[in-house]
């Protein structure tokens, strides 16, 4: 217990991260506390002797010999292994508390003995103020105030000191040490470094020949994946596990009624994303792509959004027409909006989260769509859903590399969230039989030229307007080879297939096809 509490309370003194400080602190408690009962028992047990003494009996149990001293040393050393594995505990429990040390900025410069302390909000996806000047020697301190409605941030700084994540509202001090040459700081939420928010301290006062090395000004860009590690590859051949199961492609049956509530959880998993690529997803109710959801023309949509992730997301549904501006915020984790609108228009709308950089958000996984067919739409035999998007990996389990999603350079361009998933596991149709596949593009950044390899389309409905065909009867005579779709564009193409055989799906960006956006359609007798 002596060890225990001793021990335990000069980690708490320490400046360890503030879990290992709860659970080495709890367990000091409880050295303390448990002491109540021995002092009551101690004091029965005086008494007991001293009436023992008046009655002139031997007491019934005689006080232990000194021998005790090795057990009591193996005590202690019981003691002290507790508050090691508290600490260890707490580490655990928040992994980020333990991820490089904290270093120096002092550089060699004697300190001056002076502190200067500095405010810094975040918000706007900016620090402000966003350059901070300390006199050489100084102790710099910073608070900062995550100052946004609805997103989180952090401030990083080079040196390894870190705020910890902020709710909006939120405030932390770091405390940078002795500031003797110039640091840089960020943002470590995905993507918010390169949307510019960067923080960067500049020493004055420095001798010459003492300048720091990063003297200019940070432009926010950097190379690697931004969340830690070498970037996951995939091997375009490898197959993906023997019990890998296919997303159900084929459109979801209309929902009963006019008013469809719907309630959407956001969470950030990591799973396996390709053969061998384990990646943190930002996912609606689970999945990449979010629930398709179905209704007609004139239909209301009740949506509950709630945000299980870590940090800020949101949602914006094509579906319907409205001022964005309460519906789309961004709400922070642990918190609910409701979204309510009328689907006026036919159409494949796309949803996604619009907090910034979208391209992050959706890269990683936070897109679905809203299928409201046109009103005289006839029946066909079967009808498939196919959402295009693109990943860029991150580190193994990381989060999408944001300098390849700038760059345009996507490691796989897959439909409905897995490349050539139904190159693996075939959509199936039957001589003769009519199809249609429904299509969006949810990019974020590239086009999609659909084509069914030894199909043609006698059907071609795109962005309200049919293109090939029309309700009452498919095109004879001419036809289509391709849909073409920019991000976010929707539609659908109906074909039948002449004869048996494997009818491949493919983005015909050929490039994109070999990235994944490929599949297999088996025509059967
Ligand atoms: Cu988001």
């Amino acid at each position: 217990r002596l060890a225990m509490t001793n021990v335990g309370t000069i980690v708490c003194a320490l400046p360890v991260p503030s879990l290992i400080r709860v659970v080495v602190s709890m367990l000091v408690l409880g050295a303390l506390v448990s002491f109540v009962p021995i002092l009551f028992a101690a004091i029965r047990a005086s008494r007991l002797a001293r009436a023992a003494a008046r009655d002139d009996v031997v007491p019934a149990r005689p006080v232990e010999p000194v021998r005790a001293s090795t057990r009591r040393s193996g005590v202690a050393i019981a003691g002290l292994a507790a508050v090691l594995v508290a600490a260890a505990t707490g580490a655990a429990l928040d992994p980020a508390a333990l991820d490089g040390p904290v270093t120096s900025a002092a550089n060699g410069v004697p300190p001056t003995g002076h502190t200067t302390t500095v405010e810094v909000k975040a918000a706007g996806m900016r620090f402000t103020p966003d350059t901070i000047e300390v006199p050489a020697g100084d102790r710099l301190v910073i608070t900062v105030r995550n100052a946004s409605a609805g997103d989180v941030h952090d401030l990083v700084l080079d040196t390894g000191a870190k705020s910890g994540r902020l709710a909006p509202g939120e405030t932390a001090v770091v405390d940078v040490g002795v500031a003797g040459r110039d640091i840089e700081g960020w943002c470590s939420v995905a993507g918010h470094r390169q949307m510019g928010m960067v923080l960067t301290i500049r020493v004055t006062g420095m001798q010459h020949g003492t300048t720091s090395p990063g003297g200019a000004r940070g432009t926010g860009k950097h190379t690697g994946s931004g969340n830690g590690g070498p970037r996951a590859t995939v091997d375009p051949s490898a197959t993906p596990p023997e019990d890998f199961r296919a997303r159900d492609a084929r459109l979801p049956a209309l929902p009963p009624g006019r008013v469809h509530r719907v309630r959407l959880v956001i969470t950030e998993t990591e799973r396996e994303v390709a053969p061998g690529v384990r990646q943190t997803v930002w996912t609606y109710n689970g999945t990449v792509p979010g629930p398709i959801l179905r209704g007609q023309v004139g239909d209301r949509f009740e949506i509950t959004l709630v945000n299980d992730g870590t940090i800020g997301h949101s949602i914006d549904f094509h579906a319907g027409a409205l001022a964005p501006d309460r519906p789309m915020r961004t709400i922070p984790p642990g918190e609910s909006l409701t979204y309510t609108f009328t689907a006026e228009r036919a159409g494949v709308w796309m949803y996604h989260c619009s907090t910034e950089p979208m391209s992050t958000h959706i890269a990683a996984g936070l897109f679905g769509a809203v299928v409201i067919e046109p009103p005289d739409l006839p029946p066909v035999d079967r009808s498939y859903v196919l959402v295009q998007s693109e990943m860029y990996f991150g580190p193994q389990g990381g989060t999408p590399d944001v300098a390849a999603i700038q760059e345009g350079k996507p490691d796989a361009v897959v439909f409905n969230g897995y490349p050539h998933q139904y190159a693996h596991r075939p959509l199936t149709a039957k001589v003769g039989e009519r199809v249609r596949l429904w299509v969006l593009d949810a990019g974020p950044n590239r086009p999609l030229s659909f084509h069914v390899v030894g199909g043609q389309f006698d059907r071609v409905w795109s962005e309200g307007r049919w293109l090939v065909g029309s309700p009452s009867a498919p095109a004879t005579g001419t036809g289509a080879q391709v849909l073409p779709l920019l991000p976010a564009q929707g539609g659908f193409v109906e074909l039948t297939f002449p004869e048996a055989g494997h009818y491949p799906v493919v983005d015909h960006v050929m490039s994109d096809a070999e990235r994944g956006a490929r599949g297999i359609i088996r025509v059967t007798k």
